[in-house]
């Protein structure tokens, strides 16, 4: 049984849930959050999960971010080298059993923490996440800008192949996916990236995907 802190409500710990998920794997997620709680952020006065300034949850992740997972006592924190573990301990076809599908997998999922990452927790934070009063337009603004800008590169690769990492679904695909999927959410008008869309659609099918990724619930604040 491995455990994962998280919450259902952050990219990085979609990606995990959703790769336990697709490896088969049983996990008990304990919720955990410093800027959210069950009933969205802080902001609008709700509170935090805990847990992660606490000096047991410190001594496992120094960071005092999430997601971490205990496999058995082995720990880790950083969401994509969760799924490379996950991967490589239990879930060979998620990286087509192959080293080098491995390290490209690696590379998008180093790519999405620095490109895609920030943008979209600032969207989150000025779409849905602030209290009215504490968002702006201008954020909004600039994340959808800087989305825009990085994902032609994600359209092009997925031009030559149908996923990210070659032929087969991996865990690229899950490093990248839920960003995306949630600036789909956010941007109604967004340019049409039509491998995007059509890669998107082959995701959507997946029964992981639904379980951790589509619910609404988990990219909009209940209160707005
Ligand atoms: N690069 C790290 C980022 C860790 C991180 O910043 N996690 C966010 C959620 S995506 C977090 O802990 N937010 C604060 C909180 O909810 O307490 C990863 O991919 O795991």
């Amino acid at each position: 049984m491995i455990r994962i802190w998280g919450r259902p409500t952050s990219g990085c710990t979609q990606r995990s849930l959703w790769c336990l998920e697709e490896a088969g794997l049983s996990y008990e997620l304990t919720l955990a959050s410093a800027i959210m709680g069950p009933n969205g952020h802080i902001s609008k006065g709700s509170e935090p999960f805990g847990i992660v300034d606490t000096p047991q949850y410190r001594a496992m992740n120094p960071n005092g971010k999430l997601p971490t997972i205990d496999d058995e006592g082995f720990i880790l924190w950083e969401s994509n080298a969760i799924l490379a573990y996950i991967a490589l301990t239990y879930a060979p076809e998620l990286y087509s059993g192959d080293k080098q599908v491995l390290a490209r997998a690696i590379a998008w999922g180093s790519w999405s923490n620095e490109h895609l990452d920030p943008p979209i927790t600032s969207l989150v934070l000025h779409v849905t996440r602030l209290a009215s009063h504490l968002r702006d337009p201008a954020a909004v603004a600039r994340g959808l800008k800087d989305m825009a800008r990085e994902l032609p590169v994600v359209d092009a690769q997925l031009a030559r192949q149908p996923y990210l990492a070659g032929e087969d679904f991996t865990i690229a695909d899950i490093s990248v996916a839920p960003a995306i999927h949630r600036w789909m959410l956010f941007a109604p008008d967004r340019p049409r990236l039509p491998h995007i869309d059509a890669w998107h659609e082959r995701l959507a099918g997946r029964s992981a995907f639904q379980k951790h990724i589509a619910p609404l619930e988990f990219h909009f604040d209940p209160e707005g």
